[in-house]
């Protein structure tokens, strides 16, 4: 028995992994192991002498079981010293710029006119893309034989045989997440409505499917001041200038009583935009008070409410700020374009950290 206990104790401190552990626990204490066969050997010892040797058998097995668990336990702490000192990462390295994705103009864009409603304000509000006309037309004074429905080229959803509820259509512009605002939460109100529009439509100024940002603020007594005030504070922080010139234009649109377009005083000399100076005027957005029918249609009552609403495309006045000639590349998904308009994904725009850098 000593000899066995000498061997068994031996070959485990000598095994180099669990695989030899297991080889010497089935040898030793196994089923048919060496200790299970003196053990059936008790039979034809004399009871005097069984009464030595069973225990004795006994407090073997016991021993090279705890020798077993005690190299294995060591056996896997030397293995996780092992991983610990060959896999580690240095998980405060930059980033590899050259597999660095980029965030797109269009989403840029929109971070950055949403930090500037958000300091003057302005929740932000989104909604579905394919709504009911119900939402997209009337709730904005665009009854059914208005000629601005013809003249908006809308996507109509396809319909069954015999369906004849109203259709739906793909959003024309975000205005219909507006009313679905009043309705939601009344006035008073301050909110911007970012998102994709669709209208039939392709040429070098025209994508079907394009960017929209839509604004309306709503209390007891606003006016095209708070507008123009608005409107000023919005284009100074968006082009980074000191000074703009607004002017504003007589215009109509059914959802709006006055409605204005406004243009920006600027200057293309030497084929830049320069905001701010200059004798060209550049149009960038429709505005005016929001439309009593319109409010009435948000349920709110235009007795007691005024509001204020503009609207201008994302795509454009991305374009115009960093310098991309054409509408279309927007939706190309060339990466060498990406690469070049694209901006670092974790620089979030926000005015005190500069919108842009
Ligand atoms: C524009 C021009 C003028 C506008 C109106 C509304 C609503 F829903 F509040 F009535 N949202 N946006 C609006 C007004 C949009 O885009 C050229």
């Amino acid at each position: 028995m000593d000899d066995l206990k000498a061997k068994y104790l031996g070959d485990i401190a000598e095994a180099a992994d669990e695989a030899a552990l297991e080889t010497i626990r089935v040898a030793a204490v196994g089923k048919k192991g060496e200790v299970a066969l003196k053990m059936r050997e008790l039979g034809k010892m004399t009871p005097e002498e069984r009464q030595v040797a069973g225990p004795a058998l006994n407090a073997l097995k016991d021993e090279i079981n705890a020798a077993l668990a005690a190299k294995k336990a060591a056996l896997s702490d030397a293995a996780l010293d092992e991983r610990l000192r060959t896999e580690w990462l240095d998980v405060t390295l930059p980033g590899r710029p050259s597999r660095a994705g980029s965030l797109h103009p269009i989403s840029q864009v929109t971070e950055e006119v949403t930090a500037i409603f958000a300091e003057m304000g302005f929740a932000v509000a989104e909604g579905p893309r394919i709504d009911t006309d119900w939402y997209n037309f009337d709730a904005l004074n665009i009854p059914g034989h208005h000629p601005a429905r013809a003249e908006m080229d809308t996507f109509y959803m396809a319909r069954e045989d015999g369906d004849n509820r109203p259709p739906h259509v793909l959003r024309t512009h975000t205005s219909p997440v507006q009313i679905r605002s009043m309705e939601a939460h009344g006035a008073p109100l301050r909110v911007i409505c970012p998102g994709g529009v669709y209208r039939a439509d392709y040429d070098q100024t025209h994508t079907p499917m394009f960017h929209q940002v839509e604004g309306l603020a709503i209390d007891k007594d606003i006016s095209m001041a708070n507008l123009k005030w608005v409107l000023e504070e919005f284009v100074k922080s968006y082009f980074e200038v000191d000074d703009v010139e607004l002017r504003f234009r007589a215009s109509h649109f059914p959802f709006t009583e006055p409605s204005a377009e406004v243009d920006i005083r600027c200057s293309w000399e030497g084929g830049t935009l320069k905001v701010g100076e200059g004798d060209d005027w550049l149009e960038i957005l429709g505005s005016g008070m929001v439309h009593p029918k319109v409010l009435q249609a948000g349920g709110i009552d235009p007795e007691q409410w005024q509001g204020f609403a503009f609207g201008m495309g994302i795509d454009r006045i991305a374009m115009l700020k960093y310098g991309i000639p054409d509408l279309r590349a927007f939706f190309d998904s060339d990466l060498r374009w990406l690469r070049h308009y694209g901006f670092a994904a974790l620089d979030v725009p926000t005015l005190r950290g500069g919108l842009s850098r």
